[in-house]
């Protein structure tokens, strides 16, 4: 029996069933695999998925710097979502960065029985009054849903009020299966009232950079590397990012798409609204983003930026050769399993690659079909009860800023070149042999480590400390721990020195965990006595 059978096998006939569907063994063939995915968790199983707030305000909406997220709701799902993502943002022009701050209504009993809104007005007028923010945003969480209070008309009438944009998001936890429902309100939100909304005219060589977060500061570093090849950043989705930036977002010729999952939405709306084409980069792992450079340049064509491109490539690769390969001779032959996300299992394993460590499993948090099976799968995809649950907005062209780059026939050529309005999904760079799990449960990581054994295992803080305890090492590939960044050439670095570090620790050979020698469960008959 493979791994597969193996741990599935413990399940009831019913879980059975429903789990099948979810774990693959990569094989080659010209059938491509199909992976279920982006559906409801089984009531009882100990999922590491969050929720629909976490996806709309800690995930997208946070890391606006100048804007005040206020989350009415219970200080909990504030204080959950405030900093841990290690979201750096550095003040902006207006000297103004509230990143750092947890805005929240703090909801009490009485609160969810009489309602909420009036804390919720007293809340933005506190908001204005203190901190005097260009934009302001609202979150709902679970009990707001729950009791009805109207945050949109609230919303609404502040904005009159306080003479500023105040917008409302109906993100409650419990809508969709996962926090991917949370990244689409809040797209669907920055579309309609954000992005593009400025007055500036097409900038040359200019892109925005979705789907980047700037964790541990990467959206730094790949910052720096675009500028240095010739690019003129208009503004970032959404790490370290600003309003003000996003509402120039038309003014880009290519928007870059690092993270797909969470914000593949923008990207298409953005190509029908203003016609900008978008590309698939990955700028984790030092040839991804070499590739990444080339195809940027490439979707340009223009002579003088693939040059450069080319001298950034050959400068910053001869920089760190020489600790790429130290690193390498440490790490090569490791075996990795990673569970994240939704997009972070797909392009560490490149990075993994560079040190010659291969993955023996992969797993998503909440990726849909396409996130694995490439964007060709996404033709059959299913809308269910819960996908529908989550509104998709119609944007049309924009009768002014609408502008095509390319000509159809340009835009087939370069489309066979490079990753053009399209991701190949993670499926397509594994190995065979090698297992991918969709919603990776408790009890399936505990097994697969089992069997797998890998040197290390690469997840988030939920899961890391029960496998340490079981003596494999992890790392949290959310947060980076306390490190990174991990992205670009020098990001790479970073990273295999944080790993050898791991690995290297003679720590995890000591452990022995309890279970080895105690039992887990002591019972006792029960009755008279
Ligand atoms: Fe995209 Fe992300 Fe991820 Fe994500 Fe996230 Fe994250 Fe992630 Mo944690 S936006 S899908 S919802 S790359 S917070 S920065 S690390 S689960 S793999």
């Amino acid at each position: 029996m493979d791994s597969k059978g193996r741990v599935l096998d413990k399940y009831s006939a019913r879980v059975f069933k429903n789990r099948k569907e979810h774990v693959l063994i990569k094989e080659s063939g010209d059938v491509p695999q199909v992976i279920a995915a982006n559906t409801r968790v089984i009531p009882g199983i100990m999922t590491h998925r969050g929720c629909c707030y976490a996806g709309c305000k800690g995930v997208v909406l946070a890391p606006i710097k100048d804007v005040a997220v206020i989350t009415h709701g219970p200080i909990g799902c504030g204080f959950y979502s405030w900093g841990t993502r290690r979201n750096k943002a550095r003040p902006g022009e207006d000297g103004k960065n509230f990143v750092e701050y947890c805005l929240s209504t703090d909801m009490q009993e009485a609160d969810i029985v009489f309602g909420g809104e009036k804390k919720l007005r007293q809340a933005i007028k506190e908001t204005v009054e203190i901190f005097d923010p260009g934009m302001i945003m609202v979150c709902s969480t679970c009990p707001v849903g729950l009791i009805g209070d109207d945050i949109h008309a609230i919303a609404a009438e502040a904005e009159e009020l306080y003479k500023r944009p105040v917008m409302a998001f109906s993100c409650e936890g419990y809508k969709g299966v996962s926090q991917s429902g949370g990244h689409h309100i809040a797209n669907n939100g920055l579309m309609k009232r954000v992005l593009g909304t400025g007055s500036g005219t097409r900038i040359k060589h200019a892109i925005n950079i979705l789907g980047e977060y700037n964790i541990g500061g990467d959206g730094w570093e790949i910052g720096r590397i675009l500028k240095k090849c010739g690019y003129h950043v208009v503004s970032v989705m959404t790490g370290d990012g600003s309003f003000k930036e996003m509402q120039e977002a038309h003014t880009a010729e290519l928007n870059i798409v690092q993270c797909h999952r969470s914000i593949n939405y923008i990207a298409e709306m953005l190509k029908t609204k203003f016609g900008t084409d978008w590309i698939k980069v990955n700028f984790i792992g030092v040839d991804s983003t070499a590739q990444s450079l080339r195809d940027m340049a490439l979707y340009f064509g223009d002579q003088e930026l693939i040059d450069q491109t080319e001298a950034v490539i050959a400068e910053e690769m001869e920089e760190v050769a020489a600790d790429m390969e130290y690193y390498r001779t440490r790490l090569k032959g490791k075996t990795a399993a990673l569970y994240v996300g939704g997009s972070r299992a797909h392009h560490y394993q490149m990075l993994l690659q560079n040190f010659g460590i291969e993955t023996v499993l992969a797993g998503y948090e909440f990726a849909h079909r396409d996130d694995y099976e490439g964007s060709e799968g996404k033709a059959d995809i299913k809308e269910d009860a819960d996908s529908k649950n989550i509104e998709t907005i119609i944007v049309n062209p924009d009768p002014e800023k609408y502008h095509l780059r390319l000509t159809p026939e340009q835009f087939e050529e370069l489309k066979a070149r490079i990753p053009l309005d399209t991701y190949t999904g993670m499926i397509h760079d594994m190995k065979d042999g090698a297992v991918i799990v969709d919603d990776l449960n408790h009890f399936e990581t505990e097994e697969f480590l089992k069997l797998l054994k890998p040197d290390i295992f690469f997840s988030g803080i939920k899961d890391k400390y029960v496998a340490q305890k079981g003596g494999t090492l992890s790392r949290q590939l959310h947060s980076y721990d306390y490190s990174g960044p991990y992205a670009g050439f020098k990001g790479a670095v970073n990273f295999g020195k944080d790993v050898t570090m791991g690995i290297y620790t003679p720590a995890w050979g000591f452990v022995t965990p309890p279970w080895k020698h105690t039992p887990t469960l002591v019972g006792t008959y029960g009755g008279d006595n």
